[in-house]
């Protein structure tokens, strides 16, 4: 059976996971998605809104999805490749080029970024919106 893997943060699940996912699933038969730790994203240097098991029950609801890891560090990819005998790693192509290592383990695909959403930006707007409300009081 022909399996894909990604990794991510998933924080504040939205259109350009979503996008990413579906896309993933397209290039094969299973999709197993790695969500990032608490204490991963803390090495990642990425802070989050939504905790690691609230972030992995989303991404396991997902209808493109077959099956839900954890990554808790950078360097267990291999490790993954190699366990879940993975055909394809997939990456949204802010990574382009960072994962080719891999490509000595299994095709390694990039593929473009939804535009115009990110969890950052989700935040950033949601902090606008709590100071003005905070100003208005
Ligand atoms: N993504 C996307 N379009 C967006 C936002 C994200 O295609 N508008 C993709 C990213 O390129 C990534 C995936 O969705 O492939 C998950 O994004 P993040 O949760 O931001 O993942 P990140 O923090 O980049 O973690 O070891 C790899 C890291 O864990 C990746």
């Amino acid at each position: 059976m022909k399996t894909v893997i990604t990794y991510g943060t998933f924080d504040l699940f939205h259109i350009g996971h979503v996008n990413l996912l579906k896309r993933a699933k397209s290039l094969g038969e299973r999709l197993i998605v790695a969500v990032s730790t608490d204490d991963f994203n803390r090495q990642k240097g990425k802070t989050t809104l939504v905790p690691y098991e609230h972030r992995h029950a989303v991404v396991e609801s997902c209808r493109y999805v077959d099956q839900v890891i954890s990554e808790h560090d950078w360097l267990q990819k291999i490790d993954d490749i190699e366990k879940y005998q993975v055909d394809v790693f997939v990456m949204g192509d802010d990574w382009q080029g960072k994962f080719d290592e891999l490509k000595q383990h299994c095709e390694v695909v990039y593929l473009p970024r939804t535009r115009d959403i990110s969890s950052t930006a989700i935040k950033q707007a949601m902090a606008v919106i709590a100071q003005v409300e905070r100003e208005l009081r």
